[in-house]
């Protein structure tokens, strides 16, 4: 049952269960994947996911803005998140379905007829992490499903939004209607560049929806691969936050935030005003130790998930990092996108 009084936080993304081995890199090899990227699966890469099971996968629940949302709801009342997106009529579907529900997120998925529930093979070397996704179902969501009035209701009660970037390659029209939904009730609307093929390959996508951001997200490799794209002519993370932060904006009332996380290295924030001055800071990420470290996979998504839960709840701009980097530093001691159970106290 949706709470009558909707939900602040609403997500949209691909839901997508992650398969999830320990690789090397005759594998990565086979399928011609870097040890670190994400991408799009194509007709050779179809046989991964048996690969990865014949190397006692781990079946987790995953997509990125799905992993913010259960996130953002760890660290958040009761009943404070939603996460649309499109699944299957299948098995692991229902198993998003559960994961969602016992995180304490609602889920208002599509269930598309014909295809299966999305996946993501990810192959884990070192503190490495390559993925390959089959969006299958996920790729059938659409703006009508986003329309429709029970849906659209929760769109108009929610005061954030949270988009994954992947879902630039699904339906630019859903995220559109969400930035405008904002921007014309002076709404938080926030997006993740999510992976750097996104920057290069759906780059006139992304442009479409960056004047709509308030928070824009992404890591040191998608920023430069956002600068290459643009010609901007430089890879300093500190100089492509700042011009992030003042590309043009639809909701004049608030200026943009550019938030680069870089691993272990500091996350560069750069705050723009309407003046077109820009305040860049930097804050340490939160040490724990090699040893400690399960693996790295939706460490960007947790972070995103505090940071949202921060600016749900009304903190400052500098607590909302500091809650990013600690779910972060939670979500990397466990395997996959996952949190701590028992549920820790920030
Ligand atoms: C469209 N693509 C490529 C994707 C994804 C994705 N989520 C949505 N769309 N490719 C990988 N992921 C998710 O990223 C998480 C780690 O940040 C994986 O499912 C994984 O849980």
């Amino acid at each position: 049952m949706a709470a009558p009084q909707g939900y602040p936080l609403l997500c949209l993304e691909n839901p997508l269960l992650d398969i999830q081995a320990r690789g090397d890199d005759a594998l990565l090899e086979k399928y011609g994947l870097k040890a670190n990227d994400a991408i799009l699966a194509e007709d050779k890469h179809m046989g991964i996911y048996e690969d990865l099971l014949a190397r006692d996968a781990k079946l987790i629940p995953g997509g990125a803005a799905q992993n913010t949302a259960r996130g953002a709801q760890y660290m958040l009342p009761e009943q404070s998140v939603v996460y649309i997106g499109c699944i299957g009529k299948d098995k692991y579907g229902e198993v998003l379905k559960k994961t969602c529900e016992e995180a304490g997120v609602h889920t208002e998925y599509r269930v598309d007829e014909a295809q299966p529930t999305g996946k993501c093979g990810v192959v884990i070397t070192g503190h490495h992490r390559s993925m390959c996704t089959h969006l299958a179902a996920a790729n059938e969501y659409k703006i009508e499903h986003l329309k429709q009035p029970e849906i659209w209701s929760l769109v108009e009660k929610a005061q954030v939004y949270y988009v994954g970037g992947y879902h630039l390659t699904v339906c630019v029209p859903a995220i559109i209607a969400l930035g405008e939904e904002a921007a014309a009730k002076n709404k938080t609307f926030m997006l993740s560049i999510s992976a750097p093929f996104i920057a290069q390959f759906f780059k006139d996508q992304l442009d479409s929806v960056l004047p709509y951001t308030d928070y824009t997200f992404c890591n040191e490799t998608e920023a430069i691969a956002y600068s290459e794209g643009h010609q901007w002519g430089t890879e300093d993370i500190t100089e492509i936050a700042k011009k992030l932060a003042q590309l043009p904006k639809k909701n004049t009332q608030r200026p943009r935030v550019a938030i680069v996380t870089q691993g272990t290295l500091p996350t560069i924030v750069a705050i723009g005003s309407a003046t077109g001055t820009v305040e860049v800071k930097e804050f340490k990420v939160r040490e724990i130790s090699k040893e400690a470290i399960n693996d790295t996979n939706g460490a960007g998504d947790a972070f995103a998930g505090g940071f949202c839960a921060g600016i749900v709840a009304g903190k400052s701009l500098d607590d909302s990092i500091d809650m990013g980097q600690w779910l972060a530093s939670k979500s990397i001691q466990e395997l996959g996108p996952s949190y701590p159970f028992p549920k820790q106290t920030y």
